[in-house]
């Protein structure tokens, strides 16, 4: 740090300088995240200085967050279910995972089945293989096993691979809405019945998929209307249009949260069930902001856009003869490329596009979010062109 400061436009200089650098999203096909709505970036400054990580003193921003709280537990189908909001799907993940495995700790079912002399068993967690890396980490951090199922053809999670891989230690299932690289959605449905019937915990992790799923045409089951689900992510920084750091963790019931409890003895408020302690109040508003201005019939007509968009991308590329690895019924396409690594970086380096990979099976992903426009399509699908052609 310099013994003196300097000045604001000597400041405001190097910071212009290093968004100069950023790339801007109209080259990026890779980003689950977009530009926020600009209600949403209002509501971010006016609340700034907001700490939800001491709520007693930021009354008003408490309020709001009870309120999305509600309307995005409606849209879930469940109006009192209880939360709070994190800092996004990673923070959803390992929070929800938490409360499975210290409820499940805390079990006579998991006291009992100790022998003897023994003090503690190793729990264990299904997921889906195509899980986000969240749930690698969900596993170091808190010492779960993760048991990954295999996909079926339309890389949807096995439910007989679900099934073989539970036992008496499995403290619950994780289902994903709208998966990370293929945007698929599993049989949530079939996981909740398991999940019944085993008596065991399941999370979904609906991050991406949350804002999307329940605006499209076709309607899904993926939510607390399946009686096996008892948590789910959902992300406003993503298909949410709100700022950075908004996501949602909602749990069905109140003893979910409540294991999750910290004392908190010198703050305005005497517990906390959050993952961090300071937090931004500024995305809360945000959030509030945007899901109030845009409505359910907001959010249809970007989904709606990012569709045709999609589908728009879908018959340009037929044009020159690729095709997606599975039928998008999303806005994430996997796309079946040849040696996709190169392909990737020529498009990065020769035309400043950015797109991302998938790993197996290997594709070359790309993520239609709001900011992408027809002429950006035309333009890069002519770009894929080159590159393919030499
Ligand atoms: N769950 C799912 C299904 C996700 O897709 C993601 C992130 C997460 C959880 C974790 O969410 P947070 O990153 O909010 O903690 N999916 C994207 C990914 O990892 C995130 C992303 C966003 C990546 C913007 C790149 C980017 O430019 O691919």
């Amino acid at each position: 740090m310099n013994e003196t400061g300097l000045s604001e436009e000597k400041i405001r200089n190097i910071l212009n300088d290093s968004k100069g650098q950023d790339l801007k999203y109209e080259r990026v096909l890779s980003s689950m995240c977009t530009y926020p709505h600009r209600i949403a970036v209002q509501a971010h400054m006016q609340f700034i200085e907001s700490n939800m990580g001491d709520f007693g003193l930021f009354r008003g921003t408490y309020n709001l967050e009870k309120e999305i709280l509600s309307s995005i537990g409606d849209l879930l189908h469940k109006a009192d279910a209880v939360g709070y909001m994190t800092t996004g799907g990673t923070e959803s993940n390992i929070q929800a995972i938490r409360s499975m495995r210290n409820l499940f700790l805390q079990s006579e079912k998991y006291q009992k089945s100790l022998k003897s002399g023994q003090k503690y068993v190793r729990p264990n967690l299904v997921v889906p293989e195509s899980a986000h890396f969240s749930f690698d980490k969900v596993s170091d951090i808190l010492d779960v096993e993760l048991r990954k199922a295999s996909l079926d053809d339309e890389l949807k999670v096995s439910v007989e691979s679900v099934k073989s891989l539970i036992d008496e230690n499995t403290i619950g299932l994780v289902a994903i809405a709208g998966s990370t690289e293929f945007g698929q959605v599993d049989p949530i449905k079939a996981l909740s019945d398991i999940a019944v019937e085993k008596n065991i915990f399941m999370h979904v992790d609906a991050a991406f998929g949350g804002f999307v799923l329940p605006f499209l045409k076709k309607s899904y089951e993926f939510d607390f209307k399946l009686p096996g689900v008892t948590s789910i992510a959902i992300d406003p920084h993503k298909m949410g249009l709100s700022t950075i750091p908004a996501g949602i963790l909602l749990f069905r019931d109140f003893h979910h949260l409540e294991s999750l409890k910290a004392d908190t003895p010198y703050l305005t408020v005497s517990t906390q069930y959050t993952l961090t302690g300071t937090r931004s109040g500024a995305a809360v508003a945000a959030t509030y902001a945007v899901i109030n201005h845009l409505g359910k019939e907001g959010y249809r007509k970007t989904v709606s856009r990012c569709m045709e968009l999609t589908s728009y991308l879908l018959d340009k590329l037929a044009e020159i003869n690729v095709y997606p690895l599975i039928e998008p019924l999303m806005n994430v396409v996997a796309l079946e490329i040849p040696k996709c690594d190169i392909v990737r970086s020529r498009l990065a380096k020769e035309f400043n596009w950015q797109v991302s990979i998938t790993q197996n099976p290997h594709g070359l992903r790309l993520v239609i979010m709001p900011h992408v426009s027809f002429e950006m399509i035309d333009s890069f699908v002519s770009d894929l062109k080159k590159v393919l052609d030499s």
